[in-house]
């Protein structure tokens, strides 16, 4: 029997979905550092009505959803064409992550799905899942695309279905269509959170890694690594040197990473950060800031103490939950500055910022006395200075 509703039901469902696309985002929170948004700018409901539906009557007649797509997050950024981009970790219901382009006029609605996702060509080993892709318009002309590439851990004991490795897969585009896959970073540990520096230093390119021991564990090698590389078409991690440290008791304790590669500002680079600890609920990730300095940016000159942004309110609750993770913003000429983050593995969302306040929040918070007394004594200077004002 053929349902008589299709017709209605389709268009009704696509009323809804184009509702949702056009909603306008609005400013909703602000600490004076950034400004949160109402909507996320991306959900799963976001995502083409032709990718989940078939939409022949005849093949369809339920029209039923034949492709779930579960999630939508952690996503790359690029202004492009004078649009703002985002390479979308979209994952499907199968628990297999793509890419996929979505854009934007203004960065804060109004986002729309490319037709087709990114087809990445595999290497000679192909992973079984990618994901978190960073951007990086480097000098050199190329835009580079630096992701995690898993597969089943070939060491795994027999019937242990969950051992992985993550390595740093490395493609390279003119357009953002059409992929060039390099092989893969080689590395003597497992590597995740790999973004590629968009300058050349000492005539090399230069890649922010994230050594660990395992699939989940940092481990010893905990901390985001640095390390010159001659040629992206055969990357190859050499010497690599730990340029921003984990420490006992704070927000980046169990491990952290790079997120998208850092915007230079007048005063040093600027780099965002993931940091995670871990607490009875399971793990907690935040985002953090630091600076590093323009003529060696692997000198740390400038860390805020505790989280940059943490979950808010929805922000909590989703696949994975107390997390924020972010591998995208973009940097306006005008100093406006998009940070793209996801929340709980599960949806994209937008926060606004400029340069300006970024380096300001940067140079002018203390840092980490790294025990309650030094807390103390921070907080007690500017309630000295505050009395006075009150
Ligand atoms: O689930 C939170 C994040 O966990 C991993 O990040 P990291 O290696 O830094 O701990 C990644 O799987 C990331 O995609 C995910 O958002």
């Amino acid at each position: 029997m053929t349902p008589v509703f299709f017709k209605e039901r389709l268009a009704a469902l696509q009323a809804e979905h184009e509702e949702l696309l056009k909603r306008p985002n609005k400013p909703s929170l602000t600490n004076g550092v950034w400004t949160r948004y109402a909507h996320p700018i991306l959900t799963a409901a976001h995502t083409p009505l032709f990718w989940r539906y078939d939409l022949d009557e005849k093949s369809n007649p339920f029209l039923m959803e034949r492709i779930g797509v579960n999630a939508t997050l952690n996503s790359g950024a690029i202004k492009w064409k004078d649009k703002y981009l985002v390479v979308v970790r979209v994952e499907g219901a199968d628990r297999k992550s793509f890419f996929a382009v979505a854009e934007s006029p203004n960065g804060i609605d109004n986002f729309r799905f490319w037709d087709y996702p990114i087809t990445m060509p595999d290497t000679d080993d192909p992973a079984t899942n990618i994901y978190d892709m960073r951007l990086t318009a480097h000098e050199d002309g190329w835009i580079y695309g630096i992701f995690c590439a898993e597969r089943h851990d070939p060491a795994a004991a027999a019937g242990d279905l969950s051992a992985a490795t993550a390595t740093a897969g490395i493609a390279r585009t003119h357009d953002l269509v059409n992929w060039e896959r390099l092989p893969d970073l080689k590395s003597r540990s497992q590597q995740r959170n790999v973004v590629l520096h968009p300058e050349f230093v000492d005539g090399k390119y230069a890649l922010y890694t994230r050594p660990q021991d395992g699939f989940i564990d940092a481990g010893s090698g905990g901390g985001i690594g640095w390390s010159l590389v001659d040629d992206m078409t055969r990357a190859e991690v050499g010497e690599e040197k730990i340029i921003n440290l984990r420490h006992y008791h704070t927000i980046k304790e169990v491990k952290n990473g790079e997120g998208p590669h850092p915007i230079k500002t007048p005063q040093g680079w600027l780099h965002l950060a993931h940091g995670v600890r871990g607490c009875a609920s399971g793990l907690r990730y935040v985002l953090y800031l630091y600076m590093t300095a323009l003529d060696d940016p692997t000198r740390v000159i400038a860390e805020p103490g505790g989280y940059f942004m943490a979950p808010v309110g929805d922000e909590y609750i989703g696949d994975v939950m107390n997390v924020l993770f972010s591998n995208g913003w973009i940097a306006d000429p005008d100093g406006r500055v998009f940070i793209y983050y996801a929340s709980s593995d599960t949806r994209m969302h937008v926060a606004t910022s400029t340069v300006e306040q970024l380096v300001d929040y940067c140079l002018n918070t203390p840092a980490d006395g790294l025990t309650t007394s030094a807390s103390v004594e921070t907080l007690k200077r500017l309630i000295d200075k505050n009395l006075g004002r009150r």
